[in-house]
Order: C-alpha cells, then structure tokens, then sequence
C-alpha cells in the first residue's frame, strides 16, 4: 500500500511517510486532507466571538522571534492594572462575546497573585465567560519564578477560574532549532509534561507550531508526531494550530516570508498525519483572512474568531491589531461555500449562520 492508498483507508502515517508528503503537488495533498476534514466536519467552519487580552509585555525571557516583549526590540513596556482588564471584560461580555483569550509576557514584577486574580475577578463577576489563559511557557515561567511545581500551578490556576489552556509557546519542539529561537524558555518535554498533567484533571487545551523561520520540514513533522503521541495518552488537545512566523520587529533574522504553497501543504499535512486530533485552526491572524479561507480546502475547519484586538501577532507585522466584524467573517465564511458555526470555546455548536 503507498502513502496516498494508506491516508485514503484511514490508516496512519509515519514519520517518513508524513515528510515525503511534501514532494508531491500542492492540490493532491489538499485533496487528501479536504477528504478527512469533510468526514470530521463537513462543510462546517467554527469560530468564536472571542477577545484577545495581553495584559503586560514585561518579559523575563528572550525568544529571538518575539516582537512583543518589551526587553526586547520594543522600548513600551506596559502592565494593565485589574481595573483596566475588567474594563475590557464588562465592554466584550456586553457585545455578546463567549471567551476571553489571556496572554502575558513573562512579568517577574507583579507577584503570582496579579495573574492569578485577573481570573479570580473575571470569574467571579463573569461566571458565564469562558477563561482560555496562561500558555505552559507561563507555567513554567510562573513555576520557576514562585518556587511552585506545575501541579501547584495548574491548581492555582483552576482554583481561579482558568476554563482550558491556549496552545502558545509550543514553538518548535526540536532542540536543536529551540535553543536557537527562544533558549532558556520552558523546553519541548516541559511543555509536553504540563498540558499531560493540565489534561490530566478533565481539561482541554490547544497546541500551536510556529513555522516558516528557521526550521525545517523535517523539523515541523516531528513536531506534530509528538503532539501525536501525547493525544494517543490523553485525548486533551482540541485543536491544532500552525502560527505563521511574522517577520518584523524582531531579532530572528528571516527576511523571506514563507510561501502560501508551503503554508497551504504543512497545514494539510497536519490534517493528515494528526488523525487524533478534532480540530485543525487556520489563523487568520498569521496566516491573513485570504489564505485562511483557502485553507478551509486544504483541512482546516476552525478559523478561530473575531479577536477584536491582539498584541504580541500584530507586533511581529500581522494585521490583527484590530480584528474582524462578525458580520464579515460571517460573509466571507459563506461566500467560500462554507457554513459558519459560532462555537463556544470546547467545540460546543452555539449558532449557524
Ligand atoms: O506562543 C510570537 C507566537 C504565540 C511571533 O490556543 C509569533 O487557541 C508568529 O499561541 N510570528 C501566541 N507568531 C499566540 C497563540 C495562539 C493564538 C491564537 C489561538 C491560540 C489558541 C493560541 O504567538 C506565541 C508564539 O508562538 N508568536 N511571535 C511571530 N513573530
């Protein structure tokens, strides 16, 4: 049986087989994950009326491909005060949205109880919104920095009210390429450890791949066999998402933007070779509106949401800093043939246009 006749059986690849995917043509490959992604979801594309909040760029760390962090590149160093997040939350609660989506950079200026009382407060006053927050790089940034163990930490973290984890600081699991973009960060295993242990008490969360900088082909396929393995232990990823690397501002000298024919195939890829996991989320944030659109042919049936304003993309040259209406995501979810779905933050069908 060849490559093509195994994907087409619903049988899974290996990690040779997965890379010499990309040699064969753009539309085949799209062909192959568009059949998958058609059996899981039809023509149904989910999003979620959701809202970004990032609320200091104080960072500890130094990830060569971040153009956020205000240690860095950027001299605005800014931490909102509670006040000002609950300002936020009580405007999005009131325009309908369902979930809001907490990042920082790693601040050691604000004592674990300033990130840990953001969701105590939005739970409290708020109890209906969901709370996606603190990626397992925070975890262990929070773990070091407090003298608590990721187990100590991700308790805090639900005793708080955080609902599911967001996929962020992923990266590339690669050691090698790792060290390279973003060394002294939580490591490949450390982030594998904390969404085990986070899946481990019932819950759900999100893995992300940043792509289209220094690593290489073979560098994104090990990444996703072992996001592949740990799906086979613990069923807790909802959703995969490849980040498309943003150029600017930053330290990691990439001056080629990665072509749409490459994007394109490593997302269809990830639809074929991650037949554990649900949902595969075209970004339009990183990969822009247009190229996400396209993806819906190429597997991927999630475009995430509205966002409304997101910070650490936009800093790196993407144009989400203010993000999309609904009513024209909606439009151009139609007008590419697909159904929009509102969804709420664990798949869970809220509304069909
Ligand atoms: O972890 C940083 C990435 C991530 C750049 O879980 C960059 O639903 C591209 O993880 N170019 C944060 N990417 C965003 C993230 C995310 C986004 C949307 C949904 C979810 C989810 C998670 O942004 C970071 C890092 O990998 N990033 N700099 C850059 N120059």
């Amino acid at each position: 049986m060849d490559t093509k006749e195994k994907i087409l059986a619903g049988k899974r690849i290996d990690f040779d087989e997965a890379l010499a995917l990309y040699e064969m043509d753009l539309f085949e490959i799209g062909e192959l994950a568009d059949k998958i992604r058609k059996e899981k979801h039809g023509k149904k594309t989910y999003f979620n009326i959701n809202r970004h909040i990032n609320p200091t760029n104080v960072c500890a760390d130094v990830c060569k491909f971040c153009a956020y962090s205000a240690t860095r590149k950027n001299p605005n160093q800014y931490t909102m005060s509670h006040e000002q997040i609950m300002d936020v939350v009580k405007d999005i609660d009131s325009r309908g949205a369902k979930e809001v989506h907490i990042v920082s950079a790693h601040n050691p200026n604000t004592g674990l109880e300033w990130y840990l009382e953001i969701f105590k407060k939005i739970k409290t006053a708020y109890p209906h919104l969901h709370i996606k927050a603190l990626t397992a790089a925070e975890v262990d940034f929070l773990s070091r920095e407090y003298g608590k163990s990721y187990d100590e930490i991700i308790d805090l973290m639900i005793e708080n009210g955080v609902d599911s984890m967001p996929g962020g600081g992923a990266e590339i699991f690669d050691e090698k390429v790792r060290d390279y973009i973003c060394k002294g960060k939580v490591t490949s295993q450390q982030w594998l450890d904390i969404h085990e242990k986070w899946h481990g008490r019932g819950k759900k969360s999100n893995v992300t791949m940043l792509f289209g900088h220094v690593e290489e082909r073979k560098d994104r396929i090990d990444h996703m066999m072992r996001i592949r393995e740990l799906q086979d232990k613990t069923g807790g990823f909802n959703c995969f998402i490849p980040l498309v690397y943003q150029t600017e501002n930053n330290y990691l000298k990439v001056d080629k933007f990665i072509t749409a024919n490459e994007i394109l195939k490593t997302m269809a890829i990830s639809r074929i070779v991650l037949d554990n996991v649900p949902h595969l989320k075209a970004y339009w944030v990183t990969s822009t509106v247009n190229l996400a659109l396209v993806a819906q042919e190429f597997g991927a049936n999630d475009l995430d949401g509205t966002i409304e304003k997101e910070s650490i993309n936009s800093a790196a040259g993407a144009a989400s800093a203010n993000g999309v209406k609904l009513e024209d995501f909606t439009a151009l979810i139609k007008n590419s043939g697909f159904i929009p779905v509102e969804r709420d933050s664990v798949y869970n069908e809220v509304r069909a246009w």
